[in-house]
């Protein structure tokens, strides 16, 4: 393979070739952004991704940032063989990949002992987790191991595929879409083996229990069951095979999957179970509250001459009481009354018929998301540290990787979306504190001059979602709190009272009192940094309310599965005070992440969807344009471009290089910026091409460490044969 003028051999060593640098580089464009003769101009930067994208390299870097393009198709660039190329091998030397980006990162772990993180963003169908899914691969297959290290690694890996089954779905952008966020930690022992992880999971979207829109699906699981178990299985827990036949799942009309076997999947999901050490009891309970979701969506209500609501498909209730494993008669009657306590009395009052379908529908979406929080519970216990490592003394790095659903604009935009959106806005606030804004900030600690780099700080829009007493959650908290008649309108003029004229809340209402007609009266619109999303309120207060009638955790919490019993606490059932509703727990559960993800190194991987038809081969630019603009791309780039490709701390540089002079070899004495200084000089750097600061080297383009590095290998044996000799003398 050829780029920049340069080829690299199936060994992977890099060789100057004798053709142009111009013809390489005019056929499959530059692997680093940094490198562009123009980079000021956007359409320059999408020229040299699309020229790229049409020659199969979908990776390019901006400095050490990873720029990938979804290829939606399978390219052969992830083999053992490749792994083995990246292995060790310096950033530059060699086509930029996300195997680069992951042993770049592991490197940095164990030579500067810091905790790393690798983030992962994009918009929904860009390749996040296929990207984390390959980064784990390259860990697993890489890192040096023994048997029981073995063993741990095919955990890691196995835990995809159960959380992928219960946690993803197809949605109108991807067939495999996230729908929860996942941060995983990987830990490492001394020696660089991986030897146990922990994952942090963020609201799982519920709703799709119970509603899917046209043309989506619920959540895999559901399908690979109904597809994949055996007959006698299907049996045991009341189901037939044809999905339609299930109120939850007929929602999308969108039973099968052409890109995927639910069969093959089933396999691949029970397999994994059992890796991760799921008993078979474990297993049979499990299945247990898959199948009983199915049947209460299938439970139905009438409707008396006096109002009164009643069951009308009794095989249901048989069905749930044997798997929920309750009482039948106290499940029916929880499904359709409501107990209050009103000065210190208990009152039973019986629920109408929007209301017993709404409290099954939240008793369903209860036992899905809380069952899916006790499977992440039961990975972590798999993958926890042993005690032994952890007491060792010994020390252990982490490398963090985040994969969290991207940035997501639809027909119709609930809460879900305000959510993922919100968190999108968070991550996009982190990458500017810390590449923008450090980036910048770096410069003038170091005392090195440079133009200021604008760029759009999205701290507004963030402020406007989560700050206290005047942003959304606050309001919508308030609203789900506020005793009387709420309701999601009411929610609305809410935040018009206390929003309106902000520069990014926009409703129907004008400044001058007339309406704006393209909008509906049930919706805002945030204008955030990837665009402008339409949210309507319908639903906002339910969702993050997300309540559950205490008769029915009555119920629940008495179950003889063990699962679920573990789920709906006894305490819960009897404890009067409110829970933090969703929203506010999401955004808690945020900060939390914000801070583990600060307190690490950061590497990034950017990814892009190059079309909405999920097809190979479509460059659609319009498409691209936008994502490279609220990825900030260019800004990225020219901050990058405006400093520095790479710096270094003045004693690691000349740690490094400093075989390559006869004065600072084999020691230098004198200064560290002078030992720098002249070693430079020595290796002829001109002026332009590097800038000294306080303590660090900053040189400017990758191609001028790329010589140094090309002489540090030629010099090898040489400075072997001395190390050899100078042992020997002792
Ligand atoms: V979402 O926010 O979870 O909806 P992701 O995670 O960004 O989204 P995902 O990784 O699931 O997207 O990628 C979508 C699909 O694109 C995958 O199912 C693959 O079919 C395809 N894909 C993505 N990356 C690659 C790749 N490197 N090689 C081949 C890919 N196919
Ligand atoms: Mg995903």
């Amino acid at each position: 393979m050829r780029y920049q003028g340069r080829e690299v051999d199936i060994e992977g060593r890099v060789r100057l070739v004798m053709e142009s640098a111009l013809t390489a580089r005019d056929r499959v464009g530059v692997q680093d952004f940094v490198l562009l003769e123009n980079y000021h101009s956007e359409a320059a930067f999408i020229a040299n991704l699309r020229r790229r994208f049409g020659e199969n390299l979908i990776y390019t870097y901006i400095g050490s940032v990873l720029v990938s393009v979804n290829p939606y198709k399978e390219l052969e660039i992830y083999s053992k063989q490749q792994m083995e190329r990246y292995r060790g091998v310096s950033f530059y030397e060699i086509s930029p990949h996300i195997y680069a980006l992951s042993d770049n990162t592991y490197r940095a772990m164990r030579t500067e002992r810091k905790d790393q993180c690798i983030l992962i963003s994009g918009e929904s169908g860009a390749g996040k987790t296929e990207a984390s899914k390959k980064i784990l691969l390259y860990y697993a297959v890489t890192c040096p191991t023994n048997d029981q290290m073995a063993a741990l690694g095919e955990r890691l890996l196995q835990s995809n595929p159960i959380l992928e089954a219960f946690g993803n779905a197809k949605t109108f952008r991807n067939d495999n879409s996230s729908r929860f966020g996942k941060y995983m930690d990987v830990q490492f022992d001394f020696r660089g083996a991986p030897v146990g992880g922990h994952i942090l999971n963020y609201l799982l979207e519920k709703c799709r229990v119970v509603h899917q829109n046209q043309g989506e699906r619920n959540f895999h699981i559901f399908y690979q069951l109904l597809d994949g178990g055996d007959d006698d299985m299907l049996t045991t827990l009341g189901l037939e095979r044809n999905p339609q036949s299930y109120q939850y799942l007929v929602k999308g009309n969108c039973p099968r999957l052409s890109s995927v076997s639910d069969k093959n999947n089933w396999k691949v999901v029970m397999k994994a179970l059992s890796v991760i050490g799921f008993t078979e009891e474990e297993v049979q309970k499990l299945l247990n509250i898959i199948a009983s979701v199915l049947h209460l969506g299938n439970t139905q209500f009438g409707e008396g001459e006096e109002g009164e609501t009643y069951i009308t498909s009794g095989t249901q209730i048989t069905n749930l009481t044997k798997l929920l494993g309750v009482d039948g008669s106290a499940l029916g009657e929880a499904l359709t009354h409501k107990k209050l306590t009103a000065k210190g009395e208990e009152m039973i009052t019986p629920l109408s018929f929007e209301q017993a379908v709404s409290a099954r529908d939240a008793l369903a979406k209860a036992v899905y998301g809380r069952t899916f929080t006790w499977l992440v519970e039961k990975i972590n216990q798999s993958l926890a540290l042993k005690e032994e490592i952890y007491h060792s003394g010994k020390g252990c790095s982490v490398i963090g990787l985040l994969d969290i659903y991207g940035f997501e604009v639809l027909q119709h935009n609930s809460f879900e979306q305000f959510c993922i959106n919100y968190c999108n806005e968070k991550l996009q606030q982190l990458f500017i504190e810390l590449t923008l804004r450090s980036e910048q900030e770096e410069y003038e600690t170091e005392g090195i001059a440079w133009e200021t780099v604008q760029y759009f700080d999205n701290k507004i829009i963030c402020d406007l979602i989560e700050e206290k007493h005047k942003g959304i959650i606050s309001i919508l908290d308030e609203e789900c709190l506020r005793p009387g008649e709420t309701c999601d309108v009411s929610f609305l003029e809410k935040l018009e009272d206390t929003l309106g004229g902000h520069p990014h809340f926009v409703t129907h209402k004008l400044a001058n009192g007339k309406t704006r007609r393209v909008m509906s009266r049930e919706e805002f619109r945030l204008l955030h940094y990837a665009g402008e999303v339409n949210y309507n309120v319908n639903g906002f207060l339910d969702k993050n309310n997300d309540l559950l009638n205490r008769n029915l955790k009555e119920v629940m919490c008495q179950s003889d599965n063990q699962i679920l019993s573990h789920c709906f606490r006894r305490e819960e059932a009897i404890d009067q005070k409110r829970p933090e509703m969703a929203a506010t727990q999401f955004k808690n559960s945020l900060t939390k992440l914000m801070e583990i993800l600060m307190s690490k190194e950061p590497s990034y991987v950017r990814c892009i969807k190059p079309n909405d038809a999920k097809q190979p081969g479509r460059f659609d630019e319009v498409l691209v344009r936008h994502q490279v603009k609220y990825l900030g791309l260019m800004e990225n780039l020219r901050v990058r471009r405006a400093g520095f490709a790479y710096r270094r701390r003045f004693e690691a540089f000349l740690q490094r290089y400093k075989p390559l002079c006869p004065e600072t070899w084999p020691n230098w004495h004198g200064r560290l910026s002078d030992g720098v200084s002249t070693l430079v000089s020595h290796l002829g750097y001109k002026a332009e091409e590097y800038k000294l600061g306080r303590s660090k080297i900053f040189i400017r383009f990758p191609k001028t460490l790329f010589n140094t590095e090309d002489a540090l290998e030629a010099k090898k044996p040489e400075i072997a044969l001395t190390l050899q000799t100078s042992w020997r003398g002792y």
